[in-house]
């Protein structure tokens, strides 16, 4: 038998956790912030700080794995990811399936135009807007587009690439959420892909549940980079790439 004291503690523990969880699943954007904008304090996040020669990125947990896992699965059961021509690739020419699923969202009327394929910028999912406003207190970017990539098991993937397309603001880094399967991620400098052969090395890191990796500048100028396959993953991923374009290719 539980003493009455231990009882009421346990009820009150109860309630509160029974509040939060009333509070998430009436999944108003308002909520949301709010819950979110309590996170911020003093020491909150926790910056990691990654450097080699042009590569400057900033890392940390920015979700607690239960919000963490309450966002992931509001955007497994929400989402819907392009199809057709929308989820392909060009590569060298070439036109390839895209070795995970895709969508993008932003600011309306614009457009992000990478690996031969213009992307429309479909209008902010409220949950995702309030990953944007979020960003923004903790790192005071105003961002205006994402791209979403689903990575379902381990056999997807994204090859060796730069953001460096000339839409995007240099001056603002990019900003990548990473929910569910934590995977592998490495940075490649380019001298170690063309004629010179001059290796640096990779900086690899593990993009856990929850947590935020920003890319400043000129990191995307010098360096690839590329979430490799991996065997034996079962679980899904969803990545968030937080982007600032400037220029609209469609009204250029
Ligand atoms: O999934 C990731 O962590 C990386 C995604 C990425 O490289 C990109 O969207 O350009």
């Amino acid at each position: 038998m539980l003493s009455s004291k231990r009882k009421l503690k346990q009820e009150t523990l109860e309630s509160e956790v029974e509040i939060k969880q009333q509070k998430l699943s009436s999944n108003t954007s308002e909520n949301l912030d709010s819950i979110l904008g309590e996170l911020i304090q003093d020491g909150f996040p926790n910056w990691k700080k990654i450097t080699a020669e042009s590569l400057d990125l900033d890392y940390a947990l920015i979700l607690p794995a239960e919000l963490a896992t309450y966002l992931f699965n509001c955007l497994e059961s929400s989402l819907e990811y392009f199809t057709g021509d929308l989820a392909k690739i060009k590569i060298f020419g070439k036109v390839h399936d895209l070795p995970r699923k895709q969508v993008t969202f932003g600011d309306e009327g614009l457009t992000y135009k990478y690996s031969g394929i213009v992307t429309p910028a479909l209008p902010w999912p409220p949950i995702i807007a309030s990953l944007k406003n979020f960003i923004y207190k903790l790192t005071g970017y105003n961002y205006n587009f994402v791209l979403v990539n689903r990575y379902k098991d381990g056999q997807d993937k994204i090859g060796e690439h730069k953001d460096d397309e000339k839409d995007l603001d240099p001056d603002v880094p990019i900003a990548s959420v990473s929910l569910g399967q934590e995977r592998d991620f490495y940075f490649k400098h380019k001298d170690a892909r063309n004629e010179t052969k001059r290796d640096l090395g990779k900086v690899s890191m593990r993009l856990e549940h929850g947590s935020l990796l920003l890319m400043n500048k000129p990191t995307n100028q010098y360096w690839y980079h590329a979430l490799p396959p991996r065997k034996g993953i079962l679980k899904p991923r969803i990545n968030l790439t937080f982007r600032k374009i400037i220029k609209n290719p469609a009204i250029r």
